[in-house]
């Protein structure tokens, strides 16, 4: 049975993403989540001993060791294909979206720290406004051309997994009325998934 080691679902987006995947999926996995420990180096010591990085999320294959989300999507992609969409065009662009999280949208995660509930109204400022204007385009470019409901067409994808913790950012830093008429139609149904509200804790 494959381990996923995560962190705290109440502070953990990276371990939410291939979480909410498998789950979406139906990969059989058995959790371990890990609380935050108010002493650092306490924690890092102690995550060390299941993470080179002392980081989560870690996907452990019997011996096989695989840190960092996107890692684990692409392992788990060899044996679950439909972690990516069929047609050639729509997973070019779940992998494009995939990385484009991965190592961006920088101010919507610094100035928006991961809660899955409601924190506060913000004002964005002019950095976060063009992160969003940017998400916006990325998310309409895949609902509009591969016809949704989903980013990358009519199946839950790596490509939305990817984005569910940017979904309860927006939702829960009041950011929606931003975002253009498709998107917010995906934000709610992103939110209202079965696989999102069971990391919740709603189902
Ligand atoms: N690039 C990594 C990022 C992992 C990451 O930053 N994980 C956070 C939790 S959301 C963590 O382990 N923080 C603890 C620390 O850095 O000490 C990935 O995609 O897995």
């Amino acid at each position: 049975m494959l381990k996923l080691h995560i962190g705290d679902k109440k502070i953990s987006s990276w371990s939410m993403r291939p979480w909410v995947l498998m789950k979406a999926l139906d990969i059989p996995f058995e959790e371990i989540e890990h609380p935050y420990l108010e002493d650092n180096t306490t924690q890092k010591a102690l995550w060390k001993t299941f993470s080179p990085t002392s980081q989560v999320p870690v996907l452990l294959d019997g011996d096989t060791l695989i840190w960092d989300s996107l890692a684990i999507v692409l392992y788990l992609a060899e044996d679950y294909p439909a972690i990516f969409p069929t047609d050639k065009v729509a997973r070019a662009y779940a992998y494009s979206a995939c990385t484009e999280m991965h190592a961006g949208f920088q101010q919507l995660r610094q100035q928006c720290n991961f809660s899955p509930v409601f924190v506060k109204s913000i004002i964005p400022d002019s950095l976060l406004k063009k992160e969003l204007s940017r998400l916006d385009e990325l998310w309409q470019q895949g609902l509009l051309h591969f016809k949704g409901p989903f980013l990358a067409g009519n199946t839950f994808t790596a490509a939305d997994a990817y984005y569910t913790p940017v979904v309860l950012r927006l939702i829960n830093y009041d950011l929606v009325s931003m975002m253009s008429l498709p998107a917010q139609q995906y934000i709610q149904l992103i939110h209202n998934h079965a696989a999102i509200r069971a990391w919740l804790g709603l189902q």
